[in-house]
C-alpha cells in the first residue's frame, strides 16, 4: 500500500478563529463578550464536528419535489435534507433569527447574531438562506408597522422552538428580470368580500418550504413600474397544510446552493394581505434587501473563512518536494493573501453589522442611518466578489484535490459563486451605491468614519497605510464630484469598490492598533499591511475618456468597430 494523505480535520471554529474572538472583544462590553463565549464555542465545535461531518455524508443529496400523489391529487411537497433538517432545528435553538430581536442585547444584538451566522453558515450548505429571509421578513414587517401582520408572524419567525419557528420566502425576481423588479407581472386583485388574491409567475423563489412570504404584485389598476408595484404578505398553506393558491412548477437546477429549495411557483389566486399600502412596493421591501445583503456578506466571509481554515490544515501535513507546504514561501504568501483580504472585509463587514444594531435599537448617533445605507451595498459587491476569487485559490492550494468532488471542496467555490448574483449583482448594487449618494450624504458620513477610524495615530510605522487609504478616499471624491452621468454609470463598480477597500483598510488598521495594544498580537497588523498592497484605489482615471468608452463599446458589443 503506497501513501495516503489524510484529509483535513477543523478545530473548534470559534477557538481557533483569533480574528473572530478579538474582534468580538473589541466589539462588545466585556461581560456580554464573556456570557456570549460558551454559545460560540458550542457553536464552533459543532461547525468543525457533527455538522461537518454531516455536511460530508449529505454531499450527494438534494431537495425533492413530488408534484402528485399516488392518487393523482396535486402536493407539490419538497423533502429537504437530513443536513438542512438539523439545521433547521439549531438555527431555533441557537436563535440564528431571534437573538438579532432579543432586546436584552440592546445595540450588540446584531453583532452577537451575525457572530453566530458566521460560524454556522459554511457547516449548513447555504441554510443561511431561509435564514436570512426569515430576518429580513421580521424586520420588513416591524418597519411597515402593521400591527396584525406584526402579531401574527413575527413571535414565529422569531421563535426559539423548533416546533414553532416559521421560516419566510421572499418572491421577487420574475421572468422579466431579477434586478429590474419594476417591470413585474403579477397582478393583484381585490374580491368582493375584500380579501387580496395575486396571480404570476415568480421564477425563482427562496425557499418554497417557508411558511410564509412576502412578494411584489401590481393591483390591476397601478401604473406600470416600480411605483405601481404593492407589497403583500402570503401564509404559503391552508389551515389543513396544503399549498394555496400556490404551484411549484419546478425546482431550479443550479450551479451551486443546490440544498436550497429554490423553486418555480406559479401563483393562482394565492390569498395575499397588502404589508403596507398599494404601492411604491420597493421601498417597502428594501428592509429585506438590505438584510439579506447583510447576511450575504456575513457568509461570504464564512465561506472564505472556511476555506482558508481547511487549506491551512492541510498545507500544515501535507509534504511536497521535501517540506511542508507550509514551509515553502510561494504557498505562504498566496495563504497570507488570502487570509489579509478576509482580515479586512471582517472589519468593514461587523462595522456595518454594528452600525445595523445601533440603528435597530435605536441608539445610532448622528449620521448613523446613512452611513449604513451607503456601507450595506457595499460590503455585499465586495465580499461577493472576494469570497469567488478567495474560494478559487483555495481548491487551487489543494493541487488536483481541490477539483475532486468527494473531499467537499468544489461546492465551498460553487456556493461562493451565487454570493455577487443573488440578492443584487455587483453591478446593480453598483448603481446602489451611486443612488444612495443621491438620497444622503454617506460619502461625508464616510470620510468621518475613515477619519475616526485613522485618529490618533502617531506611530510612524502606520504612516504609508494612512496616506494611502486617504488618497484612495480623496481620489473616489475627486472622480464622483466630475463625472458625467454615463461616467458615473461606467466607473459604479470601481468607485464602489475602491470606497470598500478603503474603509475596509481604516477599519483594520483601527482592529490591529487595538489588538497589538491590548494582547500583543501583531497579525492583524501584518494582515493591514499585506491588504494594503493588493490595491485599495482601483479607478482608472481616463485621459481622454470618449475614446475609452469607445474602446470599451467596441470590446463589448461585436457588433460595433473602433475607429
Ligand atoms: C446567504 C444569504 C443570502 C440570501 C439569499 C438570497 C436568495 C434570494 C434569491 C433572490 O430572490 S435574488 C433577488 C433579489 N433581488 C434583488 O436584490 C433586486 C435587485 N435590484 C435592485 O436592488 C434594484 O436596485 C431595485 C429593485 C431596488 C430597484 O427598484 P426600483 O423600484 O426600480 O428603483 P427605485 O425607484 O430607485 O427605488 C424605489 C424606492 O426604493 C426608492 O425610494 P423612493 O420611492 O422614496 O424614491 C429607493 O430609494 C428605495 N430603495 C431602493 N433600494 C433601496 C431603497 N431604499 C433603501 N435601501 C435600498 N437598498
Amino acid at each position: 500500500m503506497g501513501f495516503t494523505q489524510s484529509p483535513p480535520r477543523l478545530e473548534n471554529q470559534y477557538v481557533d478563529d483569533r480574528m473572530l474572538r478579538s474582534s468580538l472583544a473589541r466589539l462588545l462590553p466585556p461581560p456580554l463578550c464573556e456570557r456570549s463565549s460558551g454559545e460560540l464555542e458550542h457553536l464552533g465545535e459543532l461547525a468543525a464536528g457533527e455538522l461537518f461531518t454531516l455536511q460530508q455524508a449529505d454531499r450527494v443529496n438534494e431537495p425533492v419535489l413530488t408534484q402528485w400523489d399516488a392518487w393523482g391529487e396535486r402536493i407539490d411537497r419538497i423533502e429537504l435534507t437530513p443536513l438542512w433538517r438539523r439545521a433547521a432545528g439549531l438555527a431555533a435553538e441557537h436563535g440564528l433569527v431571534a437573538t438579532a430581536y432579543d432586546s436584552a442585547l440592546g445595540e450588540y444584538a446584531r453583532a452577537v447574531q451575525m457572530a453566530k451566522v458566521y460560524l454556522f453558515a459554511a457547516s449548513t450548505d447555504m441554510y443561511a438562506c431561509p435564514l436570512a429571509m426569515t430576518d429580513g421578513a421580521a424586520r420588513t414587517l416591524l418597519t411597515a408597522d402593521n400591527r396584525s401582520l406584526i402579531d401574527r408572524a413575527v413571535p414565529r419567525l422569531l421563535s426559539r422552538d423548533p416546533a414553532c419557528m416559521w421560516t419566510s420566502g421572499q418572491w421577487m425576481t420574475e421572468t422579466t428580470g431579477g434586478s429590474d423588479v419594476g417591470r413585474s407581472e403579477t397582478e393583484a386583485r381585490c374580491s368582493e368580500d375584500g380579501r387580496w388574491r395575486l396571480w404570476g409567475r415568480k421564477w425563482f423563489t427562496s425557499a418554497t418550504t417557508a411558511e410564509m412570504a412576502i412578494t411584489l404584485a401590481r393591483p390591476v389598476d397601478n401604473p406600470a413600474g416600480s411605483r405601481g408595484l404593492a407589497a403583500f404578505y402570503v401564509e404559503t398553506r391552508d389551515a389543513e397544510g396544503r399549498l394555496q393558491g400556490l404551484e411549484v412548477q419546478r425546482l431550479k437546477d443550479k450551479l451551486g446552493t443546490r440544498k436550497v429549495p429554490t423553486a418555480e411557483l406559479r401563483l393562482c389566486g394565492v390569498h395575499a394581505i397588502p404589508l403596507a399600502g398599494l404601492d411604491r412596493g420597493t421601498r417597502v421591501i428594501a428592509p429585506m434587501l438590505n438584510v439579506t445583503r447583510l447576511w450575504n456578506s456575513v457568509t461570504a466571509l464564512a465561506l472564505m473563512r472556511r476555506g482558508i481554515a481547511l487549506a491551512r490544515v492541510y498545507a500544515r501535513q501535507r509534504v511536497v518536494f521535501g517540506a511542508r507546504l507550509v514551509d515553502k514561501p510561494l504557498h505562504r504568501t498566496t495563504l497570507g493573501v488570502l487570509q489579509a483580504e478576509l482580515e479586512a472585509s471582517f472589519q468593514l463587514v461587523f462595522r456595518v453589522v454594528t452600525l445595523l444594531g445601533r440603528v435597530e435599537a435605536g441608539t445610532d448617533a448622528d449620521g448613523d442611518v446613512a452611513l449604513l445605507r451607503l456601507l450595506t451595498p457595499i460590503v455585499k459587491l465586495l465580499t461577493g466578489k472576494q469570497a469567488v476569487k478567495v474560494l478559487s485559490e483555495v481548491l487551487e492550494a489543494f493541487g488536483g484535490a481541490g477539483y475532486v468532488e468527494d473531499t467537499g471542496l468544489p461546492v465551498l467555490l460553487r456556493d461562493a459563486q451565487v454570493l455577487p448574483i443573488w440578492e443584487g449583482t455587483t453591478n446593480v448594487l453598483s448603481l446602489d451605491v451611486i443612488r444612495a449618494l443621491r438620497d444622503s450624504d454617506g460619502l461625508k458620513r464616510l470620510q468621518e468614519e475613515i477619519d475616526r477610524a485613522l485618529s490618533g495615530i502617531g506611530d510612524e510605522a502606520w504612516l504609508p497605510l494612512t496616506r494611502m487609504t486617504h488618497a484612495a478616499f480623496d481620489h473616489a471624491l475627486a472622480w464622483v464630484s466630475q463625472a458625467t452621468p454615463e461616467h458615473l454609470e461606467a466607473g459604479a463598480r470601481a468607485f464602489a469598490l475602491t470606497l470598500g477597500r478603503a474603509t475596509a483598510l481604516a477599519l483594520l488598521i483601527e482592529h490591529a492598533r487595538w489588538e497589538e495594544a491590548v494582547t500583543g498580537d501583531g497579525r492583524a497588523a501584518a494582515a493591514a499591511r499585506i491588504f494594503a498592497r493588493s490595491g485599495i484605489d482601483l479607478i482608472v482615471d481616463d485621459e481622454e475618456p470618449t475614446s475609452v468608452r469607445r474602446d470599451l463599446e467596441a470590446l463589448a458589443d461585436d457588433r460595433r468597430h473602433a475607429s
